[in-house]
């Protein structure tokens, strides 16, 4: 039994009042944080709409500023100046102008190239040649495809010498010697 006053007692009550300051202040704090939180939360969600507007806009404008002889898909830039030239010119002509031949690695790449093969009527010649290894088409850097979109029975290495790769206007391709002359176009 204590007797009132008992300094244990005592004790206990001040730290009682040093846990309830305590957790006033936590939850203070705790509400402010909740408050900020809901403020940057609607500042990232007004931010996310002017990006969303700013990337809708741009893509419009490149779309606009691309017809008729350029396409953009992802990344990447497709565009011809509608002449037609050999593999080696159309190759240097690209590379003069900071680009390099179109490389298509998706469906949705070689459906931009298509459309330009489409509009000026023409098969277009691609980057990739098995010149390395018969039968092995690879991109300029040495990689190996990571897609192809081969018409049917190609590439067959007709006359036993096609190796560079053309783009028919319907999207398909075909093994062609890298002579003839083929739409030239550029992927940057
Ligand atoms: O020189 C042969 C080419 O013009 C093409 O002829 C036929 O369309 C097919 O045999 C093709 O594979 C070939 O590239
Ligand atoms: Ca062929």
């Amino acid at each position: 039994r204590r007797e009132k006053g008992d300094p244990e007692v005592n004790d206990l009550w001040q730290w009682v009042a040093v846990l309830e300051g305590q957790l006033r202040r936590l939850q203070k704090a705790f509400s402010q944080y909740k408050k900020e939180v809901n403020v940057l939360r609607q500042r990232v969600g007004i931010l996310e709409g002017q990006l969303q507007r700013l990337q809708n806009a741009f893509s419009q404008y490149k779309r606009a500023v691309l017809f008729p002889d350029g396409r953009s898909v992802g990344e990447k830039i497709f565009k011809t100046a509608g002449s037609k030239k050999t593999f080696q010119d159309a190759q240097q002509i690209c590379t003069q102008a900071g680009g390099q031949l179109p490389s298509p690695r998706s469906a949705a790449e070689n459906e931009a190239l298509t459309q330009l093969a489409t509009a000026q009527n023409k098969s277009a010649f691609l980057s990739m040649t098995d010149i390395r290894k018969e039968g092995t088409f690879i991109y300029p850097t040495g990689e190996a495809l990571v897609y192809s979109n081969w018409a049917p029975q190609e590439p067959n290495n007709d006359g036993g010498s096609e190796n560079c790769v053309e783009i028919f206007p319907n999207g398909k391709w075909n093994d062609k010697l890298c002579g003839e002359q083929r739409l030239s176009s550029r992927e940057v």
